[in-house]
């Protein structure tokens, strides 16, 4: 049987060109939209999003809610919010792990084969990158381990600076 992490492919680009069963979003609390990764998102799925978002009630930090994926390549949005970095004393490492949870189980609860994620909190919200490089990949990894669904995960990266990290706490958790 091959590896869960073997399932965990990282790629270089942009989020919403991918033809996934879900993309992950970066958002805010108010789930209607903002800049960087949400942004793109937004406009490249057109204002129908933005119409569904708007019956979500907004989300906790650490949850998730999914949307359909209208003009996107991607079936549907799972909106995640994730810590504003503040030294990491407040929790953010637990709550960026349940951000990657939450959404793969909202991806299991939808019967998603394919599901890729932006490298959630670390743009605006300043967690620093190899920390959160470091959380996105044991906790995918240990979610996999124990599920089905989904059969691939991409972690995806706007640069390659970013790439390089998650491949790195990748090739450290194959040396166990
Ligand atoms: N594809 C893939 N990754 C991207 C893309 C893209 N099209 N665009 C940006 N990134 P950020 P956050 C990367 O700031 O830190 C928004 O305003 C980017 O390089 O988008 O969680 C929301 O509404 C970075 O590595 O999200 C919130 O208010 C990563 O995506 C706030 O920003 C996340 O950066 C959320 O901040």
């Amino acid at each position: 049987m091959s590896k869960a992490q073997d399932r965990i492919q990282v790629h270089t680009g942009d989020i919403t060109k991918l033809d996934v069963d879900a993309i992950v979003n970066a958002a805010n609390t108010s789930l209607l939209g903002g800049g960087g990764v949400d942004g793109a998102i937004h406009r490249a799925a057109g204002r129908e999003l933005e119409f569904e978002c708007r019956m979500l009630n907004g989300c906790n930090v650490g949850d998730a809610k999914i949307t359909k994926g209208y003009k996107l390549p991607a079936r549907h949005v799972i909106h995640t919010v994730g810590p504003v970095w503040q030294g990491g004393g407040k929790g953010e490492a637990g709550l960026l792990a349940s951000c990657y949870r939450r959404s793969l189980e909202l991806a299991v609860a939808n019967d998603c084969r394919s599901v890729a994620f932006p490298a959630i909190s670390t743009g605006v919200y300043r967690y620093p990158k190899d920390d959160a490089a470091k959380v996105a990949v044991y906790e995918v990894n240990d979610f996999i381990k124990h599920n089905v669904l989904p059969e691939i995960v991409v972690l995806c990266c706007f640069d390659e600076a970013m790439a390089k990290l998650y491949r790195r706490h990748l090739a450290i958790l194959g040396e166990y």
